[in-house]
């Protein structure tokens, strides 16, 4: 007897490499479930009912990590939520605290097909998140100042992380500098050799 395991890809790539944005059409192309990390964190922020709320929005204005037990946790929750297999999971693990909490926790639960790696500069990456700022974004990292600490923190903790799957060879890196739908182009080619 074997357990049916959860099909995954890892969304990885620096604040603004357009995660979210190639995540909502892989939905709409490939019928995968799209579980952005921070997306699920914002929601529990939101949350009165949350002990974790000021805790939060802390971490996220100065681009930290915040603890794996809750970000796990949310994850875990949103998988058995959703009643789906496939999942995209967008921006984690992001540090050495996620990925040995999330193998601890998930690990034997999952089928990692591969990581998603978005690169991208980080002069095109800051245009893209000072502008949506301007915009209205309403995400208090959406400024110079959170931006410096998230580009930091994605340098020294998040890069290791994806070094780390590349020596395992599952890293699928992809120049995301270019429009959205030109990378959505070798996104597609990714998706279609699954399975
Ligand atoms: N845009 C997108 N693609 C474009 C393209 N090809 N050309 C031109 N413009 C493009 O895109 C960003 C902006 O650029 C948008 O305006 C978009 O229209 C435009 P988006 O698709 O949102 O990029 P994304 O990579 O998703 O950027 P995001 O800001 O979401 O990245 P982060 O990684 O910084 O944000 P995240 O939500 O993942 O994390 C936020 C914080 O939460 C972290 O800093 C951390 O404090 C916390 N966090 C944790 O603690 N743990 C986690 O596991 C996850 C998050
Ligand atoms: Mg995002």
């Amino acid at each position: 007897f074997k357990m049916a395991k959860y099909n995954l890809v890892f969304v990885l790539g620096p604040p603004g490499s357009g995660k979210g944005t190639q995540c909502s059409k892989i939905v709409e192309n490939f019928g995968y479930v799209h579980l952005s990390a921070g997306d699920l964190l914002r929601a529990e922020r939101n949350n009165p009912g949350s002990q974790y709320g000021e805790m939060i929005e802390d971490y996220i204005k100065n681009g930290l990590i915040v603890p794996v037990e809750i970000t796990c946790k949310l994850l875990e929750r949103a998988m058995k939520d959703s009643g789906k297999m496939s999942f995209l999971i967008d921006g984690f693990p992001r540090n050495e605290d996620n990925l040995q909490g999330w193998n601890k926790q998930c690990g034997e639960k999952v089928n990692l097909h591969f990581v998603l790696f978005f690169d991208c500069s980080l002069e095109t990456c800051t245009e893209r998140i000072l502008a949506r700022g301007a915009a209205g974004s309403g995400r208090v990292d959406d400024n110079k100042e959170s931006l410096k600490k998230r580009f930091d923190t994605y340098m020294n903790s998040t890069m290791p992380i994806i070094s780390h799957y590349e020596s395992l060879g599952l890293v699928r890196k992809l120049d995301a500098s270019r429009s959205p739908d030109e990378i959505f182009k070798d996104v597609k080619e990714l998706f279609s050799k699954i399975n």
